[in-house]
């Protein structure tokens, strides 16, 4: 019976140590995003407004993947190509891989339609770090358009939403 006692106090302890930790102090909020064919892991992201973010991307499949966030599909020659209006205009970004800072343009495509992070399969995670502007509430959309389009296409897609 003690010991059982000892354990259930324990397990309390363990609890109340980690809704400490829970996100909402008002510190930075950190979130793993995956991508794999051909999806987003979670599908759907919810910040707030004024809040810091540490979005760590990571590319768990086969092909290359990219993030963009925005809003208005956008075709080049008849494929998805990326949005019409951009989450990340107007908003610094600095990124760092394995701690380190690196240059974000490092991971955008040439030609790119907005600012978009692409990893090539197997590559070290990177982590994009900027405070959501308040002016950027609303329901915004991720996509990866990779293989001319067809990742979105196939359903790449999700869900960016930044509460008031
Ligand atoms: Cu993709």
């Amino acid at each position: 019976m003690i010991l059982a006692r000892q354990i259930l106090l324990m397990i309390l302890g363990i609890g109340l140590f980690l809704s400490a930790c829970a996100p909402g102090g008002g510190g930075p909020r950190s979130i793993t995003l995956s991508m794999e064919e051909y999806r987003f892991d979670p599908a759907q992201v919810q910040v707030k407004a004024g809040q810091e973010v540490r979005l760590t991307l990571v590319n768990k499949g086969k092909e290359p993947h990219e993030l963009m966030i925005g809003r208005n599909v956008v075709t080049h020659e008849g494929r998805p190509a990326g949005f019409a209006q951009d989450f990340f205009e107007g908003i610094p970004v600095k990124a760092e891989r394995g701690g380190k800072p690196i240059d974000v343009k490092e991971l955008m495509e040439e030609e790119a339609h907005g600012f978009m992070v692409a990893l090539e399969p197997g590559e070290e995670p990177v982590t994009l770090i900027f405070t959501v502007p308040r002016d950027k509430a609303g329901e915004w959309e991720m996509g990866c358009f990779e293989n001319e389009g067809t990742h979105w296409q196939l359903g790449m897609q999700g869900k960016w939403i930044v509460q008031p």
